[in-house]
Order: C-alpha cells, then sequence, then structure tokens
C-alpha cells in the first residue's frame, strides 16, 4: 500500500518529512493542501489528522502525525539498506544523540524561528515587534553556534540523519524571511561552516524534489 503524505507548501515539519521520503526513496502518492484555502480544517483532512496540521501520512489504514515521529516510522517500515539512506543510526547511543539533536533544534533554534514566523509572516508590518524580532534573532544567533559545531565539516550528527532534515527547513526559513524584513539579519549569521553544510543538503538528490512548491515561483 503506497504511502499517502498530506502536505502543504512551505512548512518547516513538512519539508523535513518530504526530504526523508525522497532520500529513503520511498512510494509516496502527494496530497498537496492548501493553507490559504484552510484544506486542514476541513472534515475530509481531520479525520486523517484530529489536530488539523500537516505532515501527515497514511499507511494503509493506519494514519500517522508529528514530523519528529513520521521520520522513525518510515526509517523503522523501510528500513536502509545502507547508512547512507538511514534516517537514524544503528547504534542505540548515535541514535539517541540524534533524536537529542532534533529535540533541541526543533525547542530552541526552531522555535525561535517560528516565533519570528508569527511576527513577519501572520502580522501587518505595523504591528510586527522590533523588540521581540531582535530578541528571537538573537535566540536564533546563539543556537547557530551550538549547531555550527555539530555540523563543522560534516553533518549535524556523524552521518546524514533526520537531524540534517529537521535542521535545513528552518535554516532556509530564516534566509526567506529576509524577503520580508530585509534588514533581519539572519543570513549574516550563517558562517562559512553552516553555509558549507547548506550546500552539502542542497546538492543531495532528494533536495530538488522536496523543495516547496511555491518557493520555486
Ligand atoms: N509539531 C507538528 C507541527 C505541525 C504544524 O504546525 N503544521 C502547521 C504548518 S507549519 C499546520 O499544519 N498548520 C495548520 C494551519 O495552518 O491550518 C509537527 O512536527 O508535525
Amino acid at each position: 500500500m503506497t504511502i499517502q503524505f498530506y502536505c502543504g507548501s512551505g512548512s518547516p515539519y513538512v519539508w523535513r518529512v518530504w526530504l526523508a521520503l525522497e532520500h529513503k526513496q520511498i512510494p509516496y502518492e502527494l496530497k498537496m493542501l492548501s493553507f490559504s484555502e484552510k484544506d486542514m480544517s476541513k472534515p475530509a483532512f481531520l479525520a486523517v489528522n484530529p489536530r488539523g496540521k500537516v505532515p501527515a501520512i497514511t499507511d494503509g489504514d493506519f494514519a500517522l502525525w508529528e514530523s519528529a515521529a513520521i521520520m522513525e516510522y518510515l526509517d523503522e517500515r523501510f528500513p536502509p539498506a545502507t547508512p547512507q539512506t538511514a534516517l537514524f543510526p544503528k547504534d542505540l547511543k548515535q541514535r539517541a544523540t540524534v533524536r537529542r539533536k532534533i529535540r533541541e533544534i526543533d525547542e530552541y533554534f526552531g522555535n525561535a524561528i517560528e516565533r519570528i514566523v508569527g511576527q513577519l509572516l501572520f502580522k501587518k508590518e505595523a504591528d510586527w515587534d522590533q523588540r521581540k524580532i531582535a530578541q528571537f534573532v538573537n535566540t536564533a544567533a546563539k543556537e547557530l553556534e551550538v549547531i555550527e559545531a555539530w555540523v563543522d565539516g560534516g553533518f549535524v550528527d556523524e552521518q546524514i540523519s533526520a537531524a540534517d532534515f529537521t535542521l535545513y527547513p528552518y535554516v532556509a526559513m530564516g534566509v526567506r524571511l529576509e524577503r520580508r524584513k530585509p534588514d533581519l539579519g539572519f543570513s549574516p549569521l550563517l558562517t562559512p561552516a553552516i553555509k558549507s553544510w547548506m550546500r552539502k543538503i542542497e546538492g543531495l538528490p532528494c533536495f530538488d524534489k522536496a523543495y516547496p512548491p511555491h518557493w520555486k515561483e
């Protein structure tokens, strides 16, 4: 039974699952929902995910949501043929470390990016709280220092993993937010080590296939 992948364009949570599906070359059927049409709140989708959020998948009659849980499910459901196609390492402690980094990325860096999104994309410019925006950028900067040490010369962990697919969409979102606020000051935080890691992710065969469709326009 083909995996049904419910998604929306531009969501960092969707993007990580999309990268995971493509990286592992899992066959799936794309169900693109529209944020502007409020498809996530319609009964057809609420029957899949009662929280009304993307991403969600179905595998036969099994439905799953929450992007981090979906990545774990996909990796176990479609066991990797090589370590390069694994989303989580085989070794218990390395696996725990990747899970920890995913939590840290979501909890600290991702949270700061989400809060900037909340200001710049969900409020009118006149209502932007410049003090808060600066505070969130500052938090992102501190987290990028931690992240820089992780990615230095390699991936977020010892080899490519779900942690890279978790991190990349948030970083890309930070850069994209400068279209709304050119003086946001996010891009200058990207050090050579982080940029070099970004190029590695951008060079993966899965990258173009999972790129948010409306960002291509
Ligand atoms: N913790 C969830 C977050 C999912 C989430 O917040 N998705 C947003 C898009 S970024 C959503 O679907 N919002 C519904 C809406 O805007 O109607 C996950 O990791 O999957």
